[in-house]
């Protein structure tokens, strides 16, 4: 074999001569520094090209290849991979597509979707020990809770920080034009403290909650405070409030949006709250505002119950647009949330059940994302056999020969492969609420099996093996 052949480069063209191998490194650079600055020219992303470059010159195809299957295998497993490989410190996160974009003009623009699409993502990162694929969400949440300000002011004359259901590159927190089902939704700012706020629970690190997580929960939570108000019955809703991308139908039959208090909006209330508390009592700081949520808290309005038992998903038992809407918004305190619990406060668990059941009877499930959402939700559900089918189907419908998944008619969208990787740890193991659950919702169609690697919260590496468990 000839390793010495010769290289030269053309118009538009390589030409390698006298070589049985040619090694093609190809690296790309961006002009992109922050959110706050205008991107710099190409001289600069030429640079940041040839600085990678430089960093593996010298190594052979071998070489490279070894060390790239090292720095993986340390992490490894399909769904962990696609995260591995598109979300580390110092990157963006993950979108729409991952890093697998290739459009000029992708789906939904291959943006971050902040009212389930973007959490998601991150869904397995804790779980499947992941944390520093975790980083840039968490920096992400961090730069909203800054550039989210100034829509606070703006937009609702509020203290505190909020973000709407659309996140770019360069930090947009404001409500979108459009339909207010999807535009008008300034939750974002709860759901995403709550990442911060999960990965000091898995953790336990002291100078990452005082001095990241507990400044977006407790500006989040300024914001929050802003936004209810009384209602007439003396206790606290949000104000307006929406069901993402979920109308009801008005008494004449009109689709409506806009509410108050939707059941979504109580859970994260809540939780924001509880975990705000929660931060600065650890910490030692902030008695009096820590007293003021606690008030606030005991004030939140409760779900509402159908005539059927079922949890609504609004303040009232109007028809929903759509039974088997792909969003399960109202079902947040069982999953992604941790309010609803078989083995804690189970309230709420029976009325949760009635409303994912309703759900699925009207065909729910119907992208590959919600039909993740639901085996975690059957999996906090203790519900192994709906988890199971649950997983089986998103392989059955969603997913493409290469295994990326599939929103309807067949685009790529990756949240339901983070999502179902993170319902597939929550079926095998739980640590919400201070309780270690081992197999708490194991499929029958898994009878036998092992795994290695999970994460609980408090800092545990769990691994499991079972064998004829169903
Ligand atoms: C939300 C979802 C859509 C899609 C988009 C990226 O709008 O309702 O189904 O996943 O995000």
């Amino acid at each position: 074999m000839n390793l010495n052949g010769h290289v030269s480069t053309g118009e538009g063209a390589i030409d390698v001569t006298a070589a049985d191998e040619a090694v093609l490194l190809v690296a790309v650079g961006t002009g992109y520094r922050d959110w706050r600055r205008h991107p710099e020219g190409p001289e600069t992303a030429l640079d940041e090209a040839r600085r990678c470059l430089d960093l593996v010159g010298g190594q052979d195809f071998d070489q490279l290849r070894t060390a790239h299957t090292a720095d993986h295998r340390r992490l490894f497993a399909y769904g962990r991979y696609l995260l591995i490989a598109s979300s580390r410190p110092g990157t963006q996160p993950a979108n729409l597509q991952g890093i697998w974009n290739n459009d000029v003009t992708p789906p939904w623009n291959s943006d971050w979707t902040s009212n389930i699409n973007l959490q998601m993502n991150y869904w397995p990162a804790e779980t499947t020990g992941l944390a520093e694929c975790h980083e840039p969400l968490l920096d992400l949440v961090t730069d909203l809770a800054e550039a989210g300000r100034s829509t606070a002011r703006a937009y609702y004359d509020a203290p505190g920080w909020c973000c709407h259901h659309n996140v770019d590159l360069w930090r947009a927190t404001n409500p979108v034009l459009g339909d207010p089902v999807w535009a008008h939704w300034p939750m974002a700012g709860p759901w995403l403290a709550a990442h911060l706020w999960d990965h000091h629970l898995f953790h336990g690190d002291r100078a990452f909650l005082a001095d990241r997580a507990y400044p977006v929960m407790r500006e989040a939570a300024r914001f929050l405070t802003h936004l209810l108000v009384e209602d007439t019955d003396g206790t606290l809703v949000t104000c307006p409030s929406t069901s993402p991308e979920h109308h009801f139908r008005l008494p004449d039959g009109t689709l409506a949006a806009v509410d108050a208090g939707c059941t979504m909006d109580h859970w994260l209330a809540a939780e924001l709250l509880d975990n705000t508390v929660a931060a600065a009592r650890e910490l030692g700081i902030d008695h009096a505002f820590a007293v003021e949520l606690t008030r606030v808290r005991a004030r939140l309005r409760p779900p509402a119950l159908g005539a059927d038992g079922r949890l609504l998903e609004w303040r009232d038992d109007l028809p929903e647009e759509d039974p088997g809407h792909r969003h399960l918004s109202h079902l947040y305190g069982l999953y992604p949330g941790s309010a609803v619990d078989p083995l804690g406060d189970d309230s709420y668990l029976d009325p949760a059940r009635r409303a994912l059941g309703r759900r699925l009877e009207h065909g729910g499930g119907g992208t590959g994302w919600s039909l993740a959402w639901v085996a975690a939700l059957a999996a906090r559900l203790g519900d192994g056999a709906l988890a199971g089918q649950a997983v089986e189907r998103l392989l059955e419908t969603s997913i493409a020969p290469n295994l990326f998944d599939l929103h309807p008619p067949q685009l790529f969208q990756i949240d339901g492969n983070f999502g179902i990787t993170a319902a597939i740890a929550e079926a095998l193991l739980q640590s919400h609420n201070g309780v270690l659950r081992l197999l708490p919702a194991l499929p029958p169609s898994w009878p036998s099996g092992d795994v290695h690697g999970l994460r609980a919260r408090g800092g545990l590496t769990v691994g499991l093996s079972w064998r004829g468990a169903c």
